[in-house]
């Protein structure tokens, strides 16, 4: 297969509730929504990078450029005998995961739809349904956050987990946990700490915590390893993993028992699959992340978690959460014993729904194959 045509649109959709992390505080999201062509068909992908770089390195600007000044010429330059073949295409490109697997999702996409199958079958998972669980973002103050908490209980979700940072950690969770004794509780900090804090986060200990997300650095492994021989709660790196290689450098130093795979961490669904495929050959359960995503990113990353080794509930959660009106129709819903239904349509399996696309459009470029 050859790719006619590149096209990035960037798309802002307003946020029903603003989402505090240690790192800012979200109320719009904005996306780079990418689609390619080949032979009449089409396929589309959201890539996870935010208009600001306080997450990871990249932003909606960078991705654009890296993009149109590098990726889509090699894509371009290429027969695509699978979409599994398009991310070591691009190794040339050092770092821009982002970028790299919006289009490398968008491949996968237009192949699964020009092959009538849906994604998952593509991917090698299974039909059927998988577990959800939410993330829930800073709150006004601890009666705020039982409140959100409750009510998300309440839905279904089969697994919680609270952001955390410093003055705003050990008391919230013990608050939580007075309440649900039994409930599967994780929280992440998104990199709030440092080892010099490993005492303190080892009164996170007494709460019998699924696991501790990202306490340190983005960028750190090393450290990681040695806060985890102080703390008995597992650790699970988000930020830090952004290869395999990355999944079985930070497995066998010990600096995390759990990985959380965002698809546009690793450079698309190929990578997300080699991380998957170390963790589990490691014994290591992996789960999936989000990134605030509209329905087309939610329904990839629904897709993707029902490969084998995703045994824990991710942070894949209803779109109605987020969004008032969201990009797919239906949207993206969860039962009430929290289960998301696997799509049995081609490709991500939901209509986009191009007017609210276009609506929500401010700014578009196409590429062609020269
Ligand atoms: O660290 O997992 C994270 C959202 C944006 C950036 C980073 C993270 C998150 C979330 C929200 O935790 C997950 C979601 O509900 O999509
Ligand atoms: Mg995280």
């Amino acid at each position: 297969m050859r790719i006619d045509q590149v096209e990035v649109r960037r798309v802002t959709l307003p946020l029903r509730f603003p989402f505090e992390t240690s790192f800012s505080r979200t109320t719009t999201k904005q996306f780079l929504l990418v689609s390619v062509s080949s032979e009449g068909v089409s396929g589309h992908a959201e890539c996870v990078a935010d208009a600001d770089p306080f997450y990871l390195p990249e932003t909606n600007t960078t991705a654009l450029h890296v993009l149109r000044d590098f990726l889509a010429p090699m894509a371009f330059a290429r027969e695509i005998e699978h979409p599994r073949d398009v991310l070591p295409a691009l190794s040339r490109v050092r770092g821009h995961e982002m970028a790299k697997a919006a289009l490398e999702m968008a491949v996968w996409e237009l192949w699964a739809r020009r092959d009538g199958v849906p994604l998952w079958r593509l991917l090698g998972g299974r039909g059927g349904e998988i577990p959800a669980g939410v993330s829930v973002g800073l709150q006004r103050d601890e009666a705020a956050l039982l409140e959100k908490v409750e009510a998300e209980v309440a839905a279904g979700y089969r697994r919680v987990k609270v952001k955390i940072k410093p003055g705003r950690d050990v008391a919230l969770v013990a608050a939580i946990r007075a309440r649900f004794p039994r409930l599967p509780l994780m929280v992440d900090a998104n990199s709030a700490y440092t080892l010099a804090d490993a005492a303190h986060l080892r009164a996170l200990d007494r709460f019998a915590l699924t696991m501790i997300e990202q306490p340190l650095g983005w960028d750190d492994i090393v450290d990681h390893a040695a806060l985890q021989k102080e703390l008995a709660t597992p650790i699970c790196l988000d930020e830090s993993i952004r290869s395999a290689d990355d999944a079985r450098r930070a497995l066998d130093l010990g600096a995390c028992r759990v990985v959380n795979v965002k698809v546009g961490r690793v450079g698309g669904f190929a990578g997300a699959i080699a991380v998957h495929d170390v963790c589990r050959a490691r014994g290591a359960p992996v789960w999936c992340g989000g990134m605030l995503e509209s329905g087309i990113g939610r329904l990839a990353n629904v897709h993707l978690q029902t490969l084998p080794g995703f045994t824990l509930p991710g942070d894949t959660a209803a779109s109605a959460r987020y969004f008032e009106e969201d990009l797919v129709d239906p949207p993206v819903v969860v039962s009430a014993g929290g289960g998301i239904a696997v799509p049995e349509g081609p490709g991500i399996g939901h209509a986009i729904v191009w007017p609210r696309v276009e609506r929500a459009t401010d700014f578009r470029e196409a590429w062609r194959r020269p």
